[in-house]
């Protein structure tokens, strides 16, 4: 299910999850950064809960039909920000990468907007709340250097590791969109894309 019209062929496969090296130039995330300060004006970033009652250290928020969200009710898309307004449109500059890489089939339900400031983490975990696994995730890196590990498809066993870096877009479909994995961490300060530094993550997904 991955066919843009052209598909590029990415800079390295790694169980999997291909990923394209310095994909957008810098004028290019400078467009999707503006684009982005847009959507966390329209719906400004929030720090979830985990279902345990714990306050994740990722900053979040969301762009299109749904946007996803965590409580003590549990992992979950909605329909709208936490204060009740709908999420803002996913910009065309975001929309232009998941057709490139992702799919010209149909476009995204959700752009998750992740913010990891200094310290922040993601442990490892699936993307696993979503109808239908044969969509692919794309996601985007900009700002600081982040650690992201890459496991198996079931919990345990060895994991490989490679650094994103600003403007790097990796793209998990097949077998490997069900691949545990998460961020160990980021070198703060290594760019300056983000003027007060740390990390902003896009992850673009159908939920339906
Ligand atoms: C591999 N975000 O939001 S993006 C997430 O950098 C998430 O913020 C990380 O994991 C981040 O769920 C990693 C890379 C990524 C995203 C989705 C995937 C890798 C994936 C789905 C399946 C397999
Ligand atoms: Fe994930």
């Amino acid at each position: 299910m991955t066919d843009p019209a052209d598909p590029p062929e990415p800079s390295r496969r790694i169980r999997g999850v291909a990923l394209y090296d310095g994909f957008l130039s810098a004028a290019g995330q400078a467009r999707v950064l503006e684009d982005l300060r847009a959507v966390a004006k329209a719906a400004p970033m929030f720090a979830p809960e985990t279902p345990r009652g714990r306050k994740m250290s990722v900053r979040m928020t969301s762009a299109g039909k749904y946007g996803w969200y965590s409580d003590r009710r549990g992992y979950r898309y909605i329909d709208r920000h936490p204060s009740g307004t709908p999420w803002p449109p996913i910009p065309d500059s975001v929309l232009a990468i998941w057709r490139a890489v992702g799919s010209t089939r149909r476009d995204p339900d959700c752009c998750l907007v992740n913010y990891y400031g200094e310290g922040t983490r993601m442990g490892l975990h699936q993307d696993r709340d979503e109808a239908d696994f044969g969509w692919p995730v794309v996601s985007v890196s900009l700002g600081d250097e982040a650690l992201f590990r890459i496991g198996n498809t079931t919990r345990g066993g060895k994991t490989e590791s490679v650094w994103l870096r600003s403007g790097d877009v990796i793209v998990m479909g097949g077998a490997a969109r069900l691949v545990y994995h998460g961020i160990d961490r980021i070198r703060f300060g290594s760019s300056a894309l983000l003027p007060d530094g740390g990390r902003i993550n896009l992850t673009l997904r159908v939920v339906d």
